[in-house]
């Protein structure tokens, strides 16, 4: 018998010759088991995903697409790349779909670069309603080089105001729509924005970088058979590897993928976008339904919950994965909240709310998701416990300890990446 052959990673080996780095790895292996990940972008992949982003498939150039590549020796990572593009066609029923965006970020650039002409208008959630920093801010690339024109959810039902989205199309005639929030607990109806693109001859973007797993696994509406384009990542709910992606009608194919290389990327990530197809190919597998349901009801009992605390779900609750969480009657700011939840072994994050008094550091409230609890196997029940958590560590830091000892509790019954698979 030969030595067995190399696969790829092998922990043992970096342990013998980089053992700060190795530490690293185990440092962050007991924190992410030792406490409870309440950030709603965040997901726990699964080791075959990790397995081929540990993969030999990190060497390869391959600048191009399958097929047509500007490099020798692409044939077996052409196989990686059309089987990521296979099975997400069969997930989501999109025309065509480009896995070499390597985040969320990049692909809304290319989005851009494929329908924009710098100085185009374009219309756009309001980042402080919960749109995001590619959706026009000025610090980014997007408010920089577009005109952005932003509308947001109303003061009473902090819902989006479609009227209000109409009526700034009519105004401003952008040539471009993006519908798509980070922080917009509610669904969003991709049939209302694309009526009003259609009104206005606008391009319709769809950035569901946040509910793209829901939408695979059918718990929220897809957005591809509306938006002539709908840009993803593929590590919150999807549970995949850091990176992104982009769907879109056949018209459109060239176009995008012409944006995404060569004019925004260089060689794509090849060992990622392996890791791209093996999470398409879990997101198809029956089980993912129920994964991507129970996320959602997880994420409404934990609303609930924290609602029964004195802690306000804005809009009044949630339809996806996340919630978001006014703390004003309770005389708590957000950043003060996440650093007490942090102390208890609860990692979330502080988020502005709608028509925010205090700034983006401070912030009024808190973002909870529950797509990494729910991938740990946690169900309704222990999202009562969570919110209890929460609420009571919010209210009274000197409850530290206590808590601390109840997330152990939980989180050693729900343990993540156990040794024995
Ligand atoms: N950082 C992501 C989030 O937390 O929603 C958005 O880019």
């Amino acid at each position: 018998m030969g030595a067995e052959p190399y696969y790829g990673p092998d922990f043992g080996l970096l342990h013998r010759r980089d053992p700060e780095v190795a530490q690293v790895l185990l440092d962050e292996l007991d924190r992410l088991r030792g406490g409870l990940q309440l950030i709603a972008s965040e997901n726990f992949a699964s080791p075959a995903v990790l397995a081929a982003l540990g993969s030999t498939l990190n060497n390869k150039y391959a600048e191009g697409y399958p097929g047509r590549r500007y490099y020798a020796g692409c044939e077996v990572v052409d196989r990686a790349e059309r089987l990521a593009i296979d099975r997400a066609r069969r997930l989501f029923g999109a025309d065509h779909v480009n896995v070499q965006p390597y985040s969320g970020a990049s692909a809304n650039l290319a989005a851009y670069a494929a329908l924009l002409q710098p100085g185009d208008t374009v219309l756009a959630m309001e980042l402080s309603h919960g749109g995001h920093l590619t959706h026009g801010s000025k610090v980014n690339f997007s408010g920089r080089w577009f005109d952005v024109v932003a509308y947001g959810v109303r003061r009473d039902t902090e819902l989006i105001d479609y009227d209000e989205v109409r009526e700034l199309a009519l105004r401003h005639q952008p040539k471009m729509i993006i519908c798509g929030a980070t922080a917009y607990p509610r669904e969003i109806d991709f049939a209302v924005f694309r009526g009003i693109a259609d009104e206005v001859g606008a391009w319709l973007l769809a950035d569901v970088a946040h509910t793209v797993g829901l939408m695979a696994g059918g718990a929220l509406p897809s957005a591809v058979p509306y938006a002539d384009v709908v840009t993803f990542t593929t590590h919150k709910a999807l549970r995949g590897p850091r990176g992104g992606g982009i769907m879109c009608t056949r018209e459109l194919a060239a176009r995008i993928d012409r944006a995404v290389f060569p004019f925004v990327q260089g060689g794509p990530l090849m060992h990622a976008v392996a890791a791209k197809a093996v999470a398409f190919g879990e997101a198809l597998q029956p089980e993912f339904a129920d994964y991507a349901r129970q996320v959602v009801a997880n994420a409404q009992v934990l609303a609930d919950a924290l609602a029964a605390e004195g802690m306000r779900p804005v809009s009044g609750g949630t339809d996806s994965h996340l919630a978001l969480i006014d703390l004003r009657d309770v005389g708590v700011t957000g950043a003060v909240a996440e650093q007490r939840c942090a102390a208890a072994g609860i990692t979330l994050n502080r988020n502005t709310i709608p028509y925010d008094p205090e700034p983006p550091t401070v912030t009024s409230g808190i973002r909870v998701g529950t797509p990494c609890v729910t991938t740990q196997g946690m169900g309704t029940e222990q999202m009562k416990e969570v919110a209890s958590m929460v609420a009571q560590v919010i209210r009274n830091p000197d409850a530290v300890g206590e808590i601390r000892a109840r997330v152990t509790a939980l989180t050693e019954i729900h343990q993540i990446y156990p040794s024995e698979l």
